[in-house]
């Protein structure tokens, strides 16, 4: 079995019996690797996930004498610094799986689901108990394990695979993961009902049911997680009621449980006419939530994607995520690689997080939650080293303070037996990947030139006259949107310091450049060059970065099998890149007519 960052350490045993709880699963961790240590394990309840470490007493929590021992051992192999007192700064911190019961996974780069097939659970016990380990060694605590967009016969999920779901969670708890479950709002009709309006007192007894029945059987599931007025998806819309209605009629019937009702905020027009000019997507959220604050039952968790838009290379930081003062919020993140090069093309993401966190104080959310990056391939991940965005996710989750550069390097030396030299340049590419595969696909801020549907490979007209809102209006003479209060009104949104950085072309930063303004080619860049020149210059870069990762990554020692998978990888992300290049570039060359100054191939 692919170990991914716990290749240094002992496989779990084939019998699991005798670890029912994460203090024996930590008791068990600890006598592995150090059999010749007598480590005492000190529980205080009140500590929860929190450990204190002092000579060789762990003190914490049932969860927290877990972590404890997690960090001293990721301490011992990989020098990870090692607090004598640790607590982590978000209590939920979230995996979302897409999965489908049919066993297909949505967005889903890394083989099919790992938990369903054919419409019934179908798993290796052995291979999600390495799963929940990979998780619980970074801290991860709450796994959702089905799709948002909740597909037949999922929905059963809180009926007749009610068994199956409580036998799942049986598995996960030693591991200290509570499961949460993706419901649909429309449930109640489903059993006969004929609406689910949160109004009616019947749809309220049926979840109170739903939940008394579930609750039943797993007694300490973390939640539900809802997707409502989105992409066609159910809501309250469809009753004339709002989402705060919608959240707390699911949230009341969880509250004498003691779950969390996790309702996301990813809600927008997607069926907008792309002459119309008033409607701007990236203010959808804002606009629909933002009047609501102070109107949510204390157990929901607004669960709010990074960025207005939908996981773009680079997108500013929401502004609902700034606005909200009497909400609970849930920061969403995606660590499948849906429009960031689907886990065949490098990506490191803890430097854009790193980015978002410099925006958003980390005190502004409680919660943190991620999309799933694993599947059932033999190295879980698709790409072996994207196995660095669920263990940078997990350590950012605990503490959003970490840097990137601590999490590459502690990731490369749980995973690889590396001499210094090849952990630098391995460490040195992965932090760059992120920012070369900016360059050849999206300019500047612009984002949606991805190959509409399948989010792989250039097409930049592709959403351009279609539905969805994400239109970069590129004419002969100018590119981009004006989003600032002269525009669409977009920046209005922001707290005054950062409307300020966004509302003028000169002092927004370059890189986000081309989602607040509408800007003609010509127009002058920091650096004195033209913003054409700048498009073509970084789409070169990219292409040539791409390059160059490859030869480098053939002269690092990568044992196999995964050596052969990185480097097909990486040839299809030189060839990916070129094609970027070359599509972005004559796209832009044949509408500006502008040549480039350096003379390089750019095709008719
Ligand atoms: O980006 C879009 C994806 C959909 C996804 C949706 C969402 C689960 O293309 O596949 O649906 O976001 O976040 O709900």
């Amino acid at each position: 079995m692919n170990m991914n960052w716990l290749s240094k350490f002992a496989p779990l045993p084939e019998d699991f019996s005798g670890i029912q709880t994460p203090a024996d699963l930590a008791r068990w961790e600890l006598s592995n690797w150090l059999p010749e240590h007598s480590f005492t394990l000190e529980p205080d309840p009140s500590m929860g996930d929190g450990f204190r470490i002092s000579g060789s007493t762990i003190t914490g929590g049932e969860t927290g004498l877990l972590y404890g021992a997690y960090a001293l051992l990721r301490h011992m192999q990989a020098g990870a610094p090692l607090p004598s007192e640790s607590c982590p700064r978000y209590p939920l911190r979230m995996i979302d799986c897409w999965d489908n019961m049919d066993g297909s996974v949505e967005r889903g780069y890394a083989g099919r689901s790992l938990f369903f097939e054919g419409n019934c659970f179908a798993y290796h016990p052995d291979r999600l108990r390495h799963l929940a380990r990979l998780m619980a060694s970074v801290g991860l605590n709450v796994l959702c394990i089905s799709n948002v967009n909740v597909h037949e016969p999922a929905q059963g999920l809180l009926d007749e695979f009610l068994p199956d779901l409580s036998a799942l969670a049986d598995l996960f708890r030693p591991f200290g993961i509570r499961l949460m479950v993706s419901v649909d709002f429309s449930m109640p009709i489903r059993d006969g009902f004929s609406s689910a309006d949160p109004r009616d007192a019947g749809v309220q007894a049926w979840w109170q049911a739903a939940a008394a029945r579930v609750y039943r059987e797993i007694p300490d599931l973390a939640g539900f997680l809802v997707k409502a007025d989105s992409e066609g998806r159910p809501g309250p819309f469809t009753y004339g009621r709002t989402h705060a209605e919608g959240a707390n009629l699911l949230a009341r019937a969880l509250r004498p449980f003691g779950g969390v009702l996790v309702w996301r905020c990813f809600v927008y027009n997607c069926r907008q006419d792309w002459r119309d000019h008033t409607i701007d997507r990236p203010m959808a959220a804002y606009d629909t939530y933002q009047p609501l604050d102070g109107q949510f039952d204390e157990n929901v968790i607004l669960q709010i994607k990074n960025g207005p838009f939908d996981f773009q290379v680079r997108e500013p930081v929401s502004p609902l995520l700034l606005s909200m003062q009497k909400t609970r919020m849930a920061l969403e993140l995606q660590l499948a690689q849906e429009y960031t090069g689907q886990q065949i093309d490098l990506y490191t993401m803890a430097p854009m997080w790193r980015e978002i966190f410099q925006d958003l104080p980390p005190e502004r959310i409680q919660a943190i939650a991620a999309v799933s990056n694993f599947g059932r391939d033999e190295n879980y991940f698709g790409h072996p080293l994207a196995a660095v965005n669920l263990f940078g996710f997990g350590l950012l989750a605990w503490n959003p303070e970490i840097t990137p550069e601590e999490i590459v390097s502690q990731w490369i030396l749980l995973t690889y037996d590396f001499l210094p030299e090849d952990q630098e340049t391995l460490g040195r590419w992965m932090l760059a990947s992120r920012r070369i595969y900016e360059k050849y696909t999206s300019p500047l801020g612009l984002g949606w030139m991805i190959t509409p549907h399948t989010h792989y490979g250039p097409n930049p007209s592709g959403y351009e006259y279609d539905l969805w809102g994400t239109y970069h209006r590129a004419s002969r003479d100018a590119v981009g949107i004006n989003r600032t209060s002269a525009g669409t009104g977009y920046t209005c949104q922001y707290p005054p310091a950062l409307r300020q950085r966004y509302e003028d072309a000169s002092a927004c930063p370059d890189l986000l450049l081309l989602f607040f303004h509408r800007l003609p080619y010509g127009f002058r860049m920091k650096d004195g060059r033209s913003l054409i020149q700048r498009i073509y210059d970084d789409h070169f870069e990219g292409a040539e970065q791409a390059a160059r990762l490859l030869e480098a990554l053939k002269g690092l020692p990568f044992p196999e099998p995964d050596r052969q998978v990185i480097l097909d990888r990486a040839v299809r992300q030189k060839e990916n890149a070129e094609n970027w290049r070359d599509v972005i570039n004559t796209f832009f060359h044949r509408l500006s007519g502008v040549p480039d100054a350096l003379e390089r191939k750019i095709f008719d």
